[in-house]
C-alpha cells in the first residue's frame, strides 16, 4: 500500500471564517453557536475566527468565495437553514447553496463545508439544530478544520 493521508481535527493555528444566513436565524444562531463552540473545543483561538451575515442562503457562496480568496482564512464554514414551503423556491434556495458551496472549496482551494439544514419542516430544522438529532454547525466546523488540515498535508 502507498501513502495514507489522514488529517487530525487540532484546530490551534487555524483561522476560520464563518458565513451565515440571516433566514431562520432561530435555528442559524445555534448553527453558529455549535460551530463556534466546536471550532473553539478544538482549539482555534477565538479571535481567529470572523462571522460573516448573508442575507439568504443563495448569497452563501458569493461571500464564502471573498473569504476565501482574501487569503485570511484556512477554511469557511457556511451555515443556514432552507425550509421547504408551497412552492420549488426551496429546491433553487438549496440546490445554488450547495453548488456553489462545493464550487468556492474546488475553484479557491480553501475548503467551505456545508453546515446548511434542508428540511420538510420548521421542526425538522429544529431537530438538527442543537436539539434531538445533532448541531449541522457543530458537523460543518468538523469538517472545516479536518479539511483545511488535509489541505496541508496532501502532497
Ligand atoms: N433563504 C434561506 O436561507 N432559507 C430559506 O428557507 C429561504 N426560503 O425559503 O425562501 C431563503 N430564501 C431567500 C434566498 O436565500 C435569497 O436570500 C433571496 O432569494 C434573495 O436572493
Amino acid at each position: 500500500m502507498g501513502k495514507e493521508y489522514s488529517a487530525n481535527l487540532i484546530g490551534t493555528d487555524l483561522k476560520i471564517a464563518i458565513v451565515a444566513s440571516r433566514w431562520n436565524d432561530l435555528m442559524v444562531n445555534k448553527l453558529i453557536e455549535g460551530a463556534r463552540d466546536t471550532l473553539i473545543r478544538h482549539g482555534v483561538s477565538d479571535k481567529a475566527i470572523d462571522l460573516a451575515f448573508v442575507p439568504g442562503c443563495f448569497e452563501l457562496p458569493m461571500a464564502a468565495r471573498k473569504m476565501a480568496d482574501s487569503g485570511n482564512y484556512d477554511a469557511v464554514v457556511c451555515l443556514g437553514a432552507v425550509i421547504r414551503g408551497a412552492t420549488p423556491h426551496f429546491e433553487y434556495v438549496a440546490g445554488e447553496a450547495a453548488r456553489g458551496i462545493s464550487q468556492v472549496g474546488v475553484l479557491t482551494g480553501i475548503p467551505a463545508s456545508f453546515g446548511v439544514l434542508t428540511c420538510d419542516t420548521t421542526e425538522q430544522a429544529i431537530e438538527r439544530s442543537g436539539s434531538k438529532a445533532g448541531n449541522k454547525g457543530v458537523e460543518a466546523a468538523l469538517a472545516a478544520i479536518e479539511m483545511a488540515n488535509l489541505m496541508r498535508i496532501l502532497p
